[in-house]
């Protein structure tokens, strides 16, 4: 029994145990490349026991269903004239939205209702209620994946009404077609579902820090606290919320690396509050770092991950541990993934700061 107990101790803190140097840097025998298993998706009846609180779900019972939708659907995406017209449309109809958010999200649904204008957003963590009111415009986090929830592209009846976000969709599933990354299908599990939520548990930000509640409990930051890490700077405008940034070669390294990627973007940061980069890592400078561009930096073990983080399928990427160079000390490589391709990269120390070099990868 001890022995057992032992071992299990040993398995539960495998991630925890492990020293800053085997969490940043390659092993003898650890392979480069960090293959992401796939898991198994979620059937019914686990979505809707693990469903938040706050949404409800109730049966259509006149719906457009989820194959006419989605067909109709990538008809445009896959006819360059139709998805041509759609996107010069999107882009006269959500003119003021574009204004405010700054081509931060995909949107769809838009409704005036009395000096409020709503949209629905998408962007790269999920999906969004945007709200321009007198000028104000606020984000408002859903909480729903995209890996469980599929929104029909035309709806039946106004998104706000009573009091009420309703979204009319299905509940579905995510078909990982294999070997490409990132162009996921979906199959339907339940449709002609109403989704709603109630406007006031969606708007709700218990701490006025910016961030709605399930915005916060979704990604592991606290409801209740302006500032998590208590590094001064409140969670909405902490480039790297959850975790108080330290300043050393090495945060500096992983800084010019997402400062790299970033390109264009990087200029208009400023006015993209909901820009936000995900990644998983164990490595202690990278977790510490002060980034351009804001992130959430979650653990790569799933068991300890939020649970909407487990869910979603939100990683477009990330990092590698480092390689040591076998002569020179100040010389490593690292390889970068996601963002239309992989990168391997030479980065040196020298005179104070790093030098990068692009050493080869595949642009997809
Ligand atoms: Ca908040
Ligand atoms: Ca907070
Ligand atoms: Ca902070």
């Amino acid at each position: 029994m001890k022995y057992f107990s032992f071992l299990l101790v040993i398995l539960f803190c495998s991630s925890c145990s492990k020293s800053l140097e085997e969490k940043c840097f390659i092993q003898e025998n650890e392979n480069y490349f960090n293959g992401s298993e796939i898991e198994e998706p979620f059937d019914m009846e686990e979505i809707i026991k693990n469903k938040p609180d706050y949404l409800e779900i109730t049966k259509l019972k006149k719906y457009r269903s989820f194959k006419i939708d989605s067909i109709e659907s990538s008809n445009i995406r896959y006819d360059l004239q139709k998805s041509e017209r759609y996107l010069k449309d999107q882009d006269s109809i959500y003119s003021d939205f574009n204004d405010k958010f700054f081509n931060q999200f995909e949107y769809s649904f838009k409704q005036i209702s009395g000096n409020s204008k709503y949209a629905l957003g998408r962007n790269g963590l999920g999906y969004w209620l945007l709200e321009i009111k007198n000028k104000k415009a606020s984000a408002y986090f859903l909480g729903l994946s995209f890996s469980h929830y599929y929104f029909n592209k035309i709806q039946g009846s106004p998104i706000i009404q009573d009091g009420f976000l309703q979204l009319e969709g299905s509940l579905v599933k995510i078909v990982k077609v294999s070997g490409l990354p990132g162009y996921d299908d979906y199959s339907v599990l339940d449709d002609g579902k109403l989704f709603k939520i109630k406007l006031e548990d969606l708007i709700k930000d218990s701490d006025q820090d910016g961030f709605n509640d399930i915005f916060e409990n979704s990604f592991g930051l606290d409801p209740d606290k302006k500032d998590t890490d208590d590094d001064g700077i409140d969670d909405f405008h902490d480039h790297n919320p959850l975790f108080k940034s330290e300043k050393n070669k090495f945060t500096e390294l992983y800084e010019d690396l997402i400062s790299q990627h970033l390109g264009i973007v990087k200029e208009n940061l400023d006015k993209m509050a909901y820009f936000i980069l995900p990644y998983e890592t164990d490595c202690d400078y990278f977790k510490n770092i002060d980034p351009d561009a804001k992130v959430l930096i979650m653990p790569t073990e799933k068991s300890e991950q939020p649970y909407y983080v487990q869910v979603t399928d939100i990683f477009n990427g990330g990092y590698s541990k480092f390689k040591k160079d076998d002569k020179n000390p100040n010389l490593f490589y690292i390889h970068e993934s996601g963002g239309g391709g992989i990168i391997d990269y030479s980065v040196e120390f020298k005179n104070g700061v790093w030098i990068l070099k692009n050493i080869g990868g595949i642009v997809s």
